[in-house]
């Protein structure tokens, strides 16, 4: 495998680390080959919300696995998840599965360009959409964690439709949008940005895109792969109270097994094939193992509404750190909403990706290796955020910022 990996931020090559291949995983722990046990923020990028191998998940899997794994048919385990989605984003009337997020922000860009018969798509600088090749164009994540500006293997006849524009920046859109307005078909955003580290969209910034693309039939596209149902039962736009076109979601709502799924408004949705022109298809869409872990973390999700803890947890341990770093003289700052958070080696806390590419590096760097060589499973890239689940209690922030703080006693800056 290239890198030794199946993804190249797992490979920890930009911190100077090897691959960590790990064989259990339960609650906030996660236990490597070796025999390492960490505390995990990463819980499989967003999904872990109530922990790793919830028995409730686990039995759903199990009940489900006995009565089948895939039909490639239709199951009322689809009609259950698409209705907990449903009741809980109002911006989706109708939804279509599929099996991830880049399967996701995939089919809703060519949705958007059969819907408005345009091509053009502006998305932001460090916004991550998936591995999508017309989204892969300045894109966040595992390509900036490897200084890629663009990938390879892109036509230019394709990638010339992609108009990049800076995260945040109202002005600098208004520009934009203007110069391409007339074969503009969509405009696409992390609304939180969960790929440039942790930066969320202000209300501003998130409200001009919203009445830009209003006013020009253009459809806003807003990628929750990462927030939806992560930072609220509905979302961001639950948070901004903005209602987008088309959603794309994605791990989250498959609760840690392979899912995505886009929805939005009715008329919309029912120009993808078969009600529509628009083809989209899989035959693991839908399936029944995803169906069932995700509608029971939904389920779990809207039980127990985790999301003012998981914030004041994320705070505590954030809180914490920043003291850790302030009394050693250390330039840092952070940021959470709901169990998702994000922390920078700089004074100021960053607003877009230019901010973010001038945090230190080799701060970063020293600091996520010494966490990990000290069971602390944080990120291993500066452009990833970090999540906390509800069995992330006292004892492991205590635990975390006992280990944050030696680390620094210790001196390794
Ligand atoms: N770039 C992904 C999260 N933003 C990481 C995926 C993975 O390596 O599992």
């Amino acid at each position: 495998m290239p890198g030794g990996v199946n993804s190249p931020v797992r490979a920890f090559k930009n911190i100077n680390g090897n691959p960590i291949f790990f064989e259990k995983a339960e609650g906030a722990y996660l236990f490597d080959a070796d025999g390492n046990k960490y505390i995990d923020y990463i819980g499989s990028w967003g999904p872990m919300i109530m922990g790793h191998s919830h028995p409730d998940i686990v039995n759903a899997i199990k009940k489900q696995a006995e009565l089948g794994t895939s039909y490639g048919a239709p199951t009322s385990l689809e009609s259950n998840l698409a209705e907990l989605i449903i009741k809980n984003v109002p911006s989706i009337e109708k939804i279509r599965m599929v099996n991830s997020g880049t399967e996701a922000t995939m089919s809703s860009i060519r949705l958007a360009r059969g819907f408005t018969n345009r091509d053009k798509i502006i998305k932001f600088d460090g916004c991550y959409h998936g591995h999508v090749d017309s989204l892969l164009i300045k894109a966040g994540s595992g390509v900036l964690t490897f200084g890629l500006p663009d990938s390879p293997g892109i036509p230019e006849d394709l990638a010339k439709h992609t108009i990049t524009c800076p995260y945040n920046d109202i002005a600098a859109f208004i520009d934009i949008f203007n110069s391409v307005k007339d074969d503009l078909a969509a405009v696409i955003v992390e609304p939180i940005a969960g790929n440039m580290g942790f930066v969320p969209g202000t209300e501003e910034f998130l409200q001009t895109l919203r009445s830009y693309t209003e006013s020009n039939n253009s459809l806003l596209i807003f990628d929750e792969v990462m927030s939806g149902f992560r930072v609220s039962l509905g979302g961001a736009q639950e948070i901004f109270n903005i209602r987008p076109d088309i959603t794309a979601l994605g791990k989250v709502i498959g609760g840690g097994l392979p899912v995505g799924a886009f929805g939005g408004k009715k008329e919309i949705m029912d120009f993808l094939a078969p009600e529509g022109p628009v083809y989209q298809a899989g035959t693991l869409s839908g399936n029944p193992l995803a169906m069932a872990a995700g509608s029971t973390l939904l389920k779990l999700l809207i039980d127990n509404n985790p999301y003012k803890k998981l914030e004041e947890n994320a705070k505590l341990m954030l809180d914490g750190m920043n003291e850790i770093m302030s009394s050693a003289g250390i330039p840092f700052s952070k940021n959470q909403i709901g169990g998702m958070f994000g922390f920078f080696f700089s004074e100021e806390l960053p607003l877009n990706i230019n901010d973010v590419s001038k945090t230190n590096d080799e701060t970063f760097s020293m600091f996520i290796n010494a966490c990990i060589k000290n069971g602390i499973y944080f990120a291993p890239s500066k452009y990833e955020a970090g999540f906390i689940s509800s069995m992330h209690s006292n004892k492991e922030i205590d635990e975390t910022l006992d280990v944050v703080g030696n680390i620094i006693k210790k001196g390794i800056f």
